[in-house]
C-alpha cells in the first residue's frame, strides 16, 4: 500500500468518514524545506468547517455504534490501525520527511515504531477500569471512567503523524471522538493515514481532520463549544492562548509545549558517550525536538575536552537532503523559522556570544535554495542572554561551565521551561540527587531522548501540564463519575440529615 502527493494535491477536510468539499475557498500551501518548492495545497478551513467536523464528532460520540461498543472491540480496532500502519510500510515517512525536512532514516524509526503505540492503547481498552470506595453495608460508591467527549487535536509540524498519534490513540481507546488540525507546514502524512483507515471499520465522525492555519482552522476549533478537551502540542505562545480559551468556556487542556532543556556533564562521566549524547540531544532532528538538550553544562575539569570534541563533530555533520540515508542534518521546517532561528543566533552574536561552530545558514552545493542552518555551538554565554534563556528550535547549542552540584542545579532550573534534563555521570547517588533536584518533567541519566508509549511523558513550569503515555494519559482522556446507591432497607431516613 502506497500513498502519493504531489504539487496538484489539495487537501480537502476529511469528516464523517471521508473528504467532503470545504466550505471555503482560501488555501495554504506547504512547501519543501529542502529545495522551497511547493509540495500541495491544503484548505484552509473555518468556522463552517471545523463546526461540521466537530458536529459529526458530537454525533459519533452519542450514536450507539460507538457509545456502546464493546471497550474490546474499540481494542480491534485500534489493532488493525497498527496492522494497516504495517501495510503503508514506511511511505507515510517519505511524505512526511519531504514536508517537514526530518531525516528519512529517522521518521522510518519513528514510523516502524507507530503500530506499537496503537497496539499499547488497544490494550488498555478492555482494562481502564473504574473503582469502589470503601463503605459499609447497604451503600454502594462506584467510579465509573467515561470519555470526556469530542477531543481536539491541535498538532505540530516536528512530527506530526507520531504527536497526533499520541493524542488519537489513547483517545480512541477510551471511547472519545477526535478532530485533529494538523500544523500548516506539515499536514499531508496526518491527511494521507485517515485516508489510509477507510475501511478499519471506525464509526464515520469519529476521527475528523480540519487542516488550515492557526489563527482560522486552530482557532475555530479552540473556541467552538462543542469540543469538550484540546490536546495541544506545540510553542509555549499558541498553548497559553489555547489555555486561555479553554478557562473561558471550563474544558479540559493538555498542554506540550517547548523547552529549554539542560544537559549536564559531570567529570566523571563516559566522555565519549555523553559526548554523542550532547550531539544527540541537540543536533538530531536539527534541534526541532521539544526536548532538544540546548543548554549544555560541562564541569570545568572536562569542559575543555568535552567542547572540543562536540565543535570537532559539529563542524563535521554531513548537511543535506532528508532522503538521503547518508545525511545527518537536514533543512528547518520553512522559511519564517528558518528566520526567526537566524534572528536569534545574530542576536546572540551581538550580546557578545562567541561561535565555536557554525552560527550561519548552510548555502552548500545542494543546500542553497532549502532552510539549511549550521550546526551551532555558541560558548562565552551568559545566563541572561536570549539564546540560554529561549527555545531555539533549531540546531543551536550554548555550552556552559560550572563547578558543582549547587552551581549546576541553580543554573539548570534558572528557566521558565521545565521539559526535560540529561545527566551524565558514573556516581549512581550523585544521578539519584540530581534526578530530585532538577525540576524537568523527565531527567535522563546517561541517556538522552528515550520515550517509549509506556512511558508518561511531560513538562513542569512553562513547557505545559498533562501527561501523554502510559496508564497516566488514560486520566486524561476519561472523566471520573462517582455513583453512590443506597441498598440499605427497613425505614426511610431523616431526610433533614446527611447520611
Ligand atoms: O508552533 P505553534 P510554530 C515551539 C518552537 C517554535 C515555536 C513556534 O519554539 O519555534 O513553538 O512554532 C496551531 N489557536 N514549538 O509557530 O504556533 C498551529 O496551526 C489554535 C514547540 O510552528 O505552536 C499548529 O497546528 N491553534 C513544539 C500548532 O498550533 C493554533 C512543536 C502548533 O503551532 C493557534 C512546535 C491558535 N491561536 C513548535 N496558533 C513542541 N512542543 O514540540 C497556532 N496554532
Amino acid at each position: 500500500m502506497t500513498v502519493s502527493v504531489s504539487a496538484s494535491t489539495r487537501y480537502a477536510p476529511y469528516i464523517d468518514g471521508g473528504y467532503v468539499d470545504p466550505q471555503t475557498d482560501a488555501v495554504v500551501e506547504s512547501v519543501n524545506p529542502t529545495d522551497g518548492t511547493v509540495l500541495y495545497e491544503m484548505a484552509d478551513c473555518g468556522e463552517a468547517d471545523v463546526d461540521r467536523a466537530v458536529t459529526s464528532a458530537r454525533r459519533a460520540l452519542e450514536s450507539p455504534e460507538w457509545r456502546d461498543m464493546p471497550p474490546a472491540e474499540r481494542g480491534r480496532l485500534l489493532r488493525r490501525i497498527a496492522d494497516r500502519i504495517r501495510e503503508l510500510d514506511g511511505s507515510l515517512a517519505l511524505v512526511e520527511s519531504r514536508d517537514n525536512g526530518k531525516l528519512i532514516r529517522e521518521l522510518r524509526a519513528q514510523h516502524r515504531a507507530l503500530p506499537n503505540l496503537y497496539e499499547y492503547f488497544a490494550g488498555w481498552a478492555d482494562k481502564f477500569h473504574g473503582d469502589v470506595v470503601p463503605k459499609p453495608a447497604g451503600t454502594m460508591n462506584l467510579l465509573v471512567p467515561e470519555p470526556v467527549g469530542v477531543v481536539a487535536a491541535i498538532v505540530p509540524w516536528n512530527s506530526p503523524l507520531s504527536i497526533a498519534s499520541n493524542k488519537i490513540a489513547p483517545a480512541l481507546a477510551m471511547g472519545n471522538t477526535v478532530v485533529v488540525k494538523p500544523s500548516e507546514h506539515a499536514t499531508a502524512a496526518i491527511m494521507e493515514f485517515v485516508a489510509a483507515l477507510e475501511d478499519v471499520g471506525l464509526p464515520p465522525g469519529v476521527l475528523n481532520v480540519v487542516p488550515g492555519l492557526g489563527g482560522s482552522a486552530g482557532a475555530a476549533l479552540t473556541n467552538h463549544p462543542g469540543v469538550d478537551m484540546i490536546a495541544f502540542t506545540g510553542g509555549t505562545a499558541a498553548g497559553r492562548m489555547i489555555a486561555a480559551a479553554a478557562a473561558q468556556r471550563t474544558i479540559r487542556c493538555q498542554l506540550e509545549l517547548g523547552g529549554k532543556s539542560p544537559n549536564i556533564v559531570f567529570a566523571d562521566a563516559d566522555l565519549d558517550r555523553a559526548a554523542n549524547g550532547i550531539i544527540a540531544g541537540i543536533f538530531a532532528a536539527a534541534g526541532q525536538t521539544c526536548v532538544a538538550g540546548s543548554r549544555c553544562y560541562l564541569q570545568r575539569e572536562i569542559y575543555d575536552e568535552v567542547l572540543e570534541r562536540v565543535v570537532a563533530r559539529a563542524r563535521t555533520i554531513r548537511l543535506g537532503d532528508p532522503l538521503d540515508d547518508e545525511t545527518e542534518l537536514g533543512p528547518v521546517a520553512f522559511e519564517a523559522h528558518l528566520d526567526r532561528i537566524l534572528g536569534m543566533i545574530e542576536r546572540a552574536d551581538a550580546e557578545g556570544a562567541e561561535v565555536a561552530a557554525g552560527g550561519a545558514r548552510a548555502t552548500g552545493d545542494g543546500l542553497r535554495d532549502g532552510f539549511f542552518v549550521e550546526p551551532t555551538v555558541f560558548t562565552g554565554v551568559r545566563p541572561e542572554m536570549e539564546i540560554v534563556r529561549e527555545e531555539v528550535f533549531g540546531p543551536v547549542l550554548t555550552v556552559l561551565p560550572f563547578s558543582d552540584e549547587d552551581d549546576v542545579v541553580a543554573a539548570a532550573n534558572d528557566t521558565p521551561y521545565g521539559l526535560a534534563a540529561g545527566v551524565w555521570t558514573r556516581d549512581l547517588n550523585r544521578a539519584m540527587r540530581m534526578t530530585r533536584r532538577l525540576n524537568a518533567g523527565i531527567v535522563w541519566v546517561n541517556t538522552y531522548r528515550a520515550m517509549a508509549p509506556e512511558s508518561p511523558f511531560g513538562g513542569f513550569k512553562a513547557s505545559g501540564y498533562g501527561k501523554e503515555g502510559g496508564e497516566a494519559v488514560l486520566h486524561e482522556f476519561t472523566r471520573s463519575k462517582s455513583v453512590w446507591i443506597d441498598l440499605a432497607e427497613g425505614p426511610a431516613r431523616d431526610p433533614f440529615v446527611i447520611g
